[in-house]
């Protein structure tokens, strides 16, 4: 695959992926398969169609409900395609002869540039591979074999002047075709990013709370795709849309519980809290207020980061005031005392400015004074913000995939 390895260095230059330290460590391996593997004479790539079974564009407006990308509301797909690879692997040795080694996601493989080197499809305009049968929806594997193969002919490339994966992004992370800033991907600040997610994202993300999949529901290429038929990935029915007022709640033993054997475990509880809490902010939803309020005492400090941000969001400027007063002085999180600096929320007359008198730590940092405009102590998101942004689902086409 000529040019990859200077793909992957350019990308890495870039710093496009962002936290995500193990994509540069062994990057010659990733490039080269023969560096990873000395032996390797060929590779079988192979996908496992995890077709969801409803649009996952649907769910975006629900604002009291949680959005999680299709492939994790199923059984993890490392565990379920690994046993299909040793089991297709070990057939390859004994007809071969040779032996053969079987990879999915956690070794240093570039699986997208693999698979449409070996006929299974094109990295689209999202990078993500897109096949002519099964659109966007296959998860990869591969098998590196000693043995001599016939190569297949490659993928050929056929988005044509198409760019609807582009323009839906809601944090527009693509700063070119077929290239991908991850560090304003979804995807990647939903599980991968591990502090408080920047501000910038954060009412673009809405009520994603694990993942993303608008680039690769837009595709028209989906068009001939069909529903996961493997079983052990039949899709948990009650992932499709799960109420907030439930997921804000979770415990860590909960949490292990509720998504033991999901993709969903990866990034644990706190973080998840996290996510699901932006979600609460995004909703405008009066309800989810008071859970935002009792994660103000959270114990994990990005827990309480985003709960300052969605009772930002969703309570009036005298309620906040109040909270600020009970619970600002006495944080001891740099991160968390950021985000109510973040609030600023401005003395209302008489008080003499927030948490002077109330507050619980003496010598606490006092907020920064209030900028003449605009009060940042909004009420809850008008429907024309984020709202109109995630439902843009069925852009008007500004070109054609080449069939
Ligand atoms: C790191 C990673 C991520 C990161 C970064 C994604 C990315 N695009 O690189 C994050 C966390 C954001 C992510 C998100 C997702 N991921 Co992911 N991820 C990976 C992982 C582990 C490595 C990918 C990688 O090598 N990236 C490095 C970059 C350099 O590779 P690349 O995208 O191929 O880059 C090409 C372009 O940038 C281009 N390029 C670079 N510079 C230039 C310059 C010019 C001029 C041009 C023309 C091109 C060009 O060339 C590069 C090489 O081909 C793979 C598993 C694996 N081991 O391969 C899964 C994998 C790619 N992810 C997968 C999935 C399902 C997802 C999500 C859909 C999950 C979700 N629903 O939330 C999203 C999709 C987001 C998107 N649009 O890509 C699947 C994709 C399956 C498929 N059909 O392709 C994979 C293959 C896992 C699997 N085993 O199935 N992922
Ligand atoms: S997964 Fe979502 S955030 Fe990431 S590139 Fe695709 S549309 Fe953008
Ligand atoms: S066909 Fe269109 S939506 Fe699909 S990957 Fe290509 S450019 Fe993106």
């Amino acid at each position: 695959m000529p040019g990859l390895a200077g793909r992957l260095a350019h990308w890495l230059a870039e710093g496009h992926h962002g936290e995500m330290a193990w994509m540069t460590e062994r990057s010659d391996q990733r490039a080269d398969p023969a560096a990873l593997w000395g032996g390797v004479r060929s590779i079988v790539m192979l996908g496992l169609n995890a077709g969801p079974e409803h649009d996952p564009l649907d769910n975006l407006a629900r604002k009291d409900r949680g959005s999680i990308a299709a492939y994790a509301q199923r059984r993890d797909y490392h565990e379920v395609i690994k046993g299909k690879l040793k089991e297709v692997g070990g057939l390859l040795s004994a007809r071969s002869g040779h032996s053969a080694k079987v990879f999915v996601d956690t070794a240093p493989v570039m699986e997208k540039p693999l698979a449409e080197a070996a006929g299974l499809g094109w990295q689209g305009k999202h990078t993500v591979l897109v096949s002519r049968e099964h659109g966007n929806w296959l998860l990869l594997g591969a098998i590196y074999t000693a043995a001599e193969l016939e190569p297949d002919a490659p993928g050929r490339d056929s988005c044509g002047s198409c760019r609807r994966c582009l323009d839906i992004c809601p944090t527009n992370a693509f700063p070119a075709p077929y290239r991908l800033d991850a560090r304003r991907c979804i995807s990647y600040l939903t599980i991968e990013h591990e502090g408080p997610i920047p501000h910038e994202f954060r009412e673009s993300i809405g009520n994603r709370i694990f993942g993303c999949d608008d680039c690769l529901a837009v595709c028209p290429w989906n068009k001939f795709a069909v529903q996961a038929g493997e079983a052990k990935m039949a899709a948990r029915a009650d992932l499709a849309s799960p109420a907030l007022a439930d997921l804000v709640r979770l415990d860590d033993t909960g949490f292990r519980a509720h998504f033991a054997g999901t993709p969903i475990k990866r990034t644990g509880r706190d973080r998840f809290l996290r996510n699901v809490l932006i979600a609460v902010g995004n909703s405008g939803d009066a309800a989810l207020a008071e859970e935002a309020v009792r994660c103000l005492d959270d114990p994990a400090p990005v827990v309480r980061g985003a709960a300052v941000w969605a009772c930002g969001r969703l309570l009036d400027g005298i309620r906040v005031r109040a909270l600020y007063a009970e619970h600002a002085p006495g944080e001891s999180d740099a991160d968390v005392k950021q985000e109510w600096r973040a609030l600023n929320p401005p003395p209302s007359a008489g008080e003499g400015g927030p948490c002077v008198s109330r507050g619980r730590e003496r010598g606490a940092p006092s907020p920064a004074p209030s900028p003449p405009s605009p009060d940042p102590l909004r009420g809850p998101p008008s429907p024309a913000g984020e709202r109109g942004k995630a439902r843009r689902t069925t852009p008007a086409p500004t070109g054609t995939p080449t069939a």
